[in-house]
């Protein structure tokens, strides 16, 4: 069922640079996507990591449905506009005891994309809560770049371990906890972190990063896949959809454009 959000929702989107819980699924559908993922992980390994965790819908058609769920793309739409690209997905999950951790960033900061017409929607595929490191946010910091420093930390999941030197006002600060089959919305810009998993449970998300299609890289080539409406621009490489998981058209496709974006290397894993 399409998701309707109001124009009072949109406001707080624009005002705060987030906008969340947002119920795209049910509770049972989270569970079965969750099914998909570690049924994958069984056979294959750990999908997330580093450097591991980008780009699957290529590869898994159960994801590449899912990039496309209207119940996700109504809201992204009213903030984006009709005409709408997934620039990349990332499964970011965190194991009990793992360390993982994201550090105070702003995306926008290494992505080579402008103008800032950039939102992830970040689905809870287990209960995402402060003691298992969901994120947290900094209110209105969308409106300003602040100073980044890249740091060695294996832990960070975040490629270069960039991290805002300063700015983080803790009163502006907000825990994004969420149910099972609920988004959270960001924008490219905002300030945004998390603690590691300090619970005996999974922590389970998959970070959706749509552009507008006027968006474009700074510099160089770079791909993206349209989820929604016409590419009026084409200022990415189309990618191609999968057919059939992990078959050698889908890894061949993910390997072409991974190479593409290791060119770049901006994101996170
Ligand atoms: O999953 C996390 O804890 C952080 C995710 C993140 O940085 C992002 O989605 O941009």
């Amino acid at each position: 069922m399409p998701l309707e959000i109001s124009d009072d929702a949109v406001n707080v989107f624009r005002r705060d640079g987030f906008l969340f819980p947002l119920r795209v699924m049910s509770a049972i559908e989270a569970e079965s996507y969750r099914a998909c993922l570690e049924a994958v992980e069984a056979e294959r390994g750990s999908l997330t990591g580093k450097f591991r965790s980008l780009k699957h819908h290529l590869v898994m058609t159960w994801l590449d449905g899912l990039i496309r769920r209207p119940e996700i793309l109504d809201p992204v739409a009213k903030v984006l506009g009709p005409d709408i690209l997934c620039w990349s997905t990332s499964l970011l999950i965190k194991e009990p005891g793992d360390g993982a951790h994201v550090s105070w960033h702003q995306d926008l900061t290494y992505w080579g994309l402008e103008p800032g017409d950039v939102v992830t929607a970040w689905l809870a595929l287990s209960p995402v809560t402060r003691q298992n490191g969901c994120m947290r946010m900094l209110r209105g910091s969308h409106a300003s770049r602040l100073a980044h420093a890249d740091t060695e930390d294996d832990s960070n999941l975040l490629s270069r371990g960039q991290t805002i030197t300063t700015g983080i006002d803790e009163d502006k600060v907000v825990y994004l906890e969420l149910e099972p089959g609920e988004i959270s919305l960001h924008h490219g810009n905002t300030a945004h972190a998390s603690d590691p998993n300090a619970s005996d449970e999974r922590r389970i998300g998959l970070a959706i990063r749509y552009i507008a299609t006027r968006v474009h890289p700074t510099e160089g080539q770079d791909s993206a896949m349209l989820v929604r409406g016409v590419d009026r621009f084409e200022h990415f490489d189309a990618e191609t959809r999968p057919t059939a998981d992990f078959d050698t058209a889908a890894m061949t496709e993910h390997d072409r454009v991974m190479a593409v974006r290791r060119g770049v290397m901006m994101e996170k894993g």
